[in-house]
C-alpha cells in the first residue's frame, strides 16, 4: 500500500498537472469534468488527505464540517477563495492555499479586452457581421468611446490590478486607484491614490474591479456608487460577480449613465441573469480571465507546490488559512 497522500482533484486539469499529480500523489481525478455537488464531494473525500478544488467546487462551513478527519489541506486551483469558508477551515485545522501571481497577466489581458470590447461596441459589431446584417457604413456607424488618454480607475490594486494598470498605461491612460493600504511610490508608478471608493469614482472614465469577493465587498458597486461615476463611464469586472449589484448595473446601462460594461464574471455563474442578453452595451465573456494554456499549467504547478510543501512538513508559500 502506497503512503502517497490521496488528493481529490476538483475538475479536469491540464495533462502536465495531472501527470505530476499521478506521479507524486494518489489522485482521484474527474475525467468527465463534472461539477460535483456538496454530498458527492464529501463522499469523495472519504479517506483523502487533500482536495484541489476550483472555484466551481463550493466549500461552505456546512461542507467543511462534514469533511473527514484525514483531510488536512485545501489546495485551491484559483487565486480567489470566496468559494471556501476560510474561518470554518481554520477552526478545523485545515490549511487553505491559493494560486496568486501566476494568473495576473492572463487576467489583465481579459480586463483590457473587456475595456476595449465595451468601449468599441465589439459585441454589437460581431453580432451584426455574423448575422449578415451589416448593410451599410457611414461616419455615424457604430461610434464608440475612445479610451486613449482617459482615466483608468482600479478598485483593489493588488497583483492583477497592478498588472492591468500597467497595460492601461500602454493606452496613455492616467491611473487612479483605491486600496486599503496605499502602495509605495515604486509600485504606484505615478498612479493617483484615493482613500475611499467614493473618492475614486468621480475620477474614472473606465473603472476596473480587482478586489476579492468578501462579505464587505458584496454589491460594492450599487446604484449609489455607480451614480458617482462620470456620465458615460465604462465598468469592467474580471474579479467576481458578487461585487456588483447587477440590477443597478443593468439600470445604469439602460439609461446610458454608463456607456458600456465589459464583464467576465457574474452572480450565480454559469446561470447568468438572461436580462443581460438584451443589453446591447454589455460586452460579455464566460469567466475566462485565466483561461490560457500557460496560465492553467502554472496554476496547477503552483497548487502542487503548495501541496508538496505541506506534505514535506513545511509551510506552503500561498497559505491563506
Ligand atoms: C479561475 C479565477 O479560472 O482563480 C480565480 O480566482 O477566478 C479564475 O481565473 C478559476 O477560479 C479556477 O478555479
Amino acid at each position: 500500500m502506497s503512503d502517497k497522500p490521496v488528493v481529490v482533484v476538483g475538475r479536469k486539469l491540464p495533462e502536465a498537472v495531472e501527470g505530476r499529480l499521478a506521479r507524486d500523489y494518489r489522485p482521484k481525478f474527474n475525467p468527465e469534468d463534472r461539477v460535483r455537488e456538496a454530498a458527492e464531494l464529501i463522499d469523495l473525500c472519504t479517506g483523502a488527505d487533500a482536495i484541489m478544488p476550483c472555484h466551481s467546487e463550493h466549500l461552505p462551513a456546512e461542507v467543511i464540517a462534514k469533511l473527514p478527519e484525514s483531510l488536512k489541506i485545501i489546495a485551491n486551483y484559483s487565486v480567489g477563495v470566496d468559494h471556501v469558508d476560510l474561518a470554518a477551515a481554520k477552526d478545523r485545522g485545515i490549511v487553505v492555499t491559493n494560486t496568486p501571481d501566476v494568473l495576473s497577466d492572463a487576467t489583465a489581458e481579459i480586463a483590457i479586452l473587456c475595456m476595449l470590447g465595451a468601449a468599441r461596441r465589439a459585441s454589437e459589431g460581431n453580432r451584426l457581421v455574423r448575422a449578415g446584417q451589416w448593410k451599410s457604413w457611414s461616419p455615424a456607424f457604430m461610434v464608440g468611446t475612445q479610451v486613449t488618454g482617459k482615466r483608468f480607475g482600479v478598485i483593489g490594486m493588488g497583483r492583477v490590478g497592478q498588472v492591468t494598470a500597467q497595460r492601461a498605461r500602454g493606452f496613455d491612460m492616467e491611473i487612479h486607484y483605491t486600496k486599503r493600504r496605499r502602495l509605495d511610490s515604486a509600485q504606484e508608478a505615478g498612479a493617483i491614490y484615493h482613500q475611499t471608493v467614493e473618492d475614486l469614482l468621480p475620477h474614472c472614465d473606465v473603472l476596473s474591479l480587482h478586489c476579492p469577493a468578501t462579505p464587505e465587498t458584496l454589491d460594492l458597486m450599487n446604484a449609489e456608487r455607480l451614480a458617482l461615476l462620470p456620465d458615460g463611464a465604462i465598468l469592467v469586472n474580471t474579479a467576481r460577480g458578487a461585487i456588483v449589484d447587477q440590477a443597478a448595473l443593468m439600470a445604469a446601462l439602460r439609461t446610458g449613465k454608463l456607456a458600456a460594461a465589459g464583464l467576465d464574471v457574474y452572480k450565480d455563474e454559469p446561470h447568468i441573469d438572461p436580462a443581460f442578453f438584451e443589453i446591447e452595451n454589455a460586452f460579455l465573456l464566460p469567466h475566462i480571465g485565466s483561461a490560457t494554456s500557460e496560465t492553467r499549467d502554472a496554476m496547477g504547478f503552483r497548487a502542487l507546490d503548495n501541496l508538496d510543501a505541506f506534505f514535506a512538513g513545511g509551510e506552503p508559500r500561498d497559505r491563506v488559512a
